[in-house]
């Protein structure tokens, strides 16, 4: 791999396909025949949090059921070994990347294994079931306590410290994402302004690939290592 100093990698569904977590094309979008987009919102929730809170349990279920793979080791091992300035940016919910040791790493649309109070804004490590009936540690009242997911409609998680690092980067490299929900699917287009080289490592092009510098396809526990070895 040639010399940079700074890179950024983005990850979204097609990172975790392999460890057997299901992406959002796969499953059409649809959850039990809801549009993911009207179950992963603030409005879907409040209109029915237990179809909701039961839409994220089963996920946060599965997570105790898969383990991370060769993509998600080969990011955390040249991080390791990387001595420029490195940042992981998924798009993902579930814990492999952290489970495969990486570091430098922001969950941009939350965490399944954190839930948060809607009236302190606390958020708590949560590894077992959340329904309408969960007592909230902090404040002991059932049904404040959401998962710690950015839903549809609601401003992503450390933002500024992403475009921060977009801005400084000189290789940015999207993995496993079909590039449709923003603003995850514009920070290519950030990096390239900043002067990057913009690489996707993707099953099949994403809907910006014709837009990267380049465009590699494959399976991402393939694609990764190579690249980053
Ligand atoms: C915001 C948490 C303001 C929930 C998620 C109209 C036009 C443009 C934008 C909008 C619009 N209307 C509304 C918007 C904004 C909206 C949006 O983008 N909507 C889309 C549907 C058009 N975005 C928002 O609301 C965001 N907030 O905009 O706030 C703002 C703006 C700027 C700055 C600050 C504030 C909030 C979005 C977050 C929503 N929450 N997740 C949950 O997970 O349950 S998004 C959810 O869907 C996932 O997190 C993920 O991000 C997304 C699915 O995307 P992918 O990860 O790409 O998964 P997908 O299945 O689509 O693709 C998988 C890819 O992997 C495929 O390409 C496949 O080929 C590949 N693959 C498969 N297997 C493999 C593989 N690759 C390699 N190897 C394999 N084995």
């Amino acid at each position: 791999m040639p010399r940079y100093q700074s890179i950024v990698v983005l990850t979204g569904a097609g990172i975790s396909a392999e460890s057997g977590i299901r992406t959002f094309r796969a499953s059409d979008g649809l959850w039990e025949n809801h549009p993911v987009e009207e179950v992963a919102t603030p409005e879907g929730y409040y209109r029915n949090p237990a179809l909701v809170q039961s839409f994220y349990n089963g996920r946060r279920q599965q997570l105790s059921e898969v383990v991370c793979n060769d993509a998600h080791k080969a990011l955390s091992d040249f991080e390791k070994a990387f001595d420029g300035d490195f940042l992981l940016v998924t798009q993902n919910v579930d814990d492999l990347h952290s489970r495969a040791g990486s570091q430098n790493l922001i969950h941009m649309h939350g965490e399944l294994y954190k839930a948060r109070c809607q009236d302190t804004e606390q958020v708590f490590d949560w590894h077992e079931d959340l329904t309408t009936q969960t007592l909230c540690p902090c404040c002991k009242q059932a049904g404040n306590l959401r998962p710690n997911i950015v839903w549809f409609g609601e401003m992503p998680l450390e933002m500024n410290r992403i475009y921060e690092a977009l801005s400084q980067c000189d290789l940015f490299v999207s993995i496993g994402t079909s590039g449709n929900v923003y603003p995850a699917a514009g920070f290519f287009a950030e990096a390239k302004a900043a002067g990057a080289e913009t690489v996707e490592l993707n099953l099949e092009p994403g809907s910006n690939a014709s837009q990267f510098d380049r465009s590699l396809t494959g399976h991402a526990t393939e694609l990764v290592p190579d690249f980053f070895n």
